[in-house]
């Protein structure tokens, strides 16, 4: 494997890689991420015993048992820039030597089990608020797969094709399926849907405040859009940089939302927090 320069995989004067500040024995291959740091104590504080807290700007890490199980959680921060930067940082903490700098080999490269927990806009009356929604395909709205080769099933790209022309895009989004596996050991309970990754909070979603919108009736199209019988169930921000960077580099990915918002109703829940809580003790419960 040729030997990876320091101005790629860069690494802190500790040995740490440049934004997780971490070293390849403080994670763990069982790893859950969040977008707002503050939730990374809201998963920690229910762990037996905490081995490593560190932070560097929104990258917050801890891992620790809970009922025996080692534990990373992680937050990323909002948006799939921030994606690339925590997917790669991780697979290169369990698939990259630090030493010789050097990839490993295919048979020894270890597959990381990824759940998110975050926090999502229901885009269907029938999703209520308060609700668990696993997602299966996630759309990316973003322009991330424009600079990787993402392997799409035909399937796929059928439904990034079809949704190009129903909204009149310039670009072509992508499209990607989470891991079946853990969905069915994790979210067998709980909404099944497919999500919209979004650039952005407000106009990408939808929401307008002082500026107009350049695609009319974001909601009423993306609401309305289907593909067979995938038609889409919630807005978010990060998923679908999770499912491609997770195919690309051999990793199991799942994608849990609490449902805060609903975009139809235009209701947004009081008890977010508990909603966020109950997601993440189930996911402890059973990942
Ligand atoms: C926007 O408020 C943020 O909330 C959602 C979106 O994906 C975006 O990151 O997820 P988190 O609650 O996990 O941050
Ligand atoms: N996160 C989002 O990205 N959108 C919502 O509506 C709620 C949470």
């Amino acid at each position: 494997m040729a030997r990876i320069p320091e101005s790629e995989l860069i690494l802190n004067p500790d040995g740490s890689i440049y934004h997780l500040n971490l070293l390849p024995e403080m994670i763990s291959d069982t790893i859950i991420t969040v977008g707002d740091q503050d939730r990374v104590a809201r998963v920690s504080r229910h762990f037996d015993s905490i081995e490593v807290q560190v932070a560097k700007r929104e990258f917050v890490t801890h891992t620790g048992y809970y009922k025996g199980k080692r534990i990373s959680v992680v937050s990323t921060g909002i948006g799939t820039d921030n994606i690339d930067i925590v997917l790669n940082e991780l697979d290169a903490l369990v698939n990259i030597d630090f030493v010789s700098r050097e990839a490993l080999e295919p048979e020894d490269r270890i597959s990381l089990k990824i759940v998110r927990i975050g926090t999502s806009g229901a885009l269907q009356e029938s999703v209520p608020l308060g609700s668990h929604l696993a997602t299966e395909y996630a759309v990316g709205l973003d322009t991330l797969m424009q600079f990787y080769p993402l392997m799409e099933t035909g399937y796929e790209t059928e439904i990034a094709v079809n949704l190009q022309l129903a909204l009149g895009l310039g670009f072509l989004p992508y499209c990607v399926k989470g891991s079946d596996l853990l969905r069915e050991q994790i979210a067998y309970d709980m909404i099944p849907g497919n999500t919209f990754t979004c650039p952005g909070f407000y106009a990408p979603q939808g929401r307008l405040l002082r500026l107009q919108p350049k695609i009319e009736a974001v909601i009423e199209k993306l609401s309305a859009f289907r593909f067979e019988d995938v038609r889409f169930t919630n807005f978010e921000m990060e998923t679908a940089g999770i499912y491609s960077l997770g195919r690309l580099l051999g990793h199991e990915v799942l994608s849990l939302n609490a449902i805060v918002a609903n975009r139809i109703t235009h209701q947004f829940a009081q008890n977010a927090d508990e909603v966020i809580d109950d997601l993440i003790l189930k996911v402890l419960d059973r990942i």
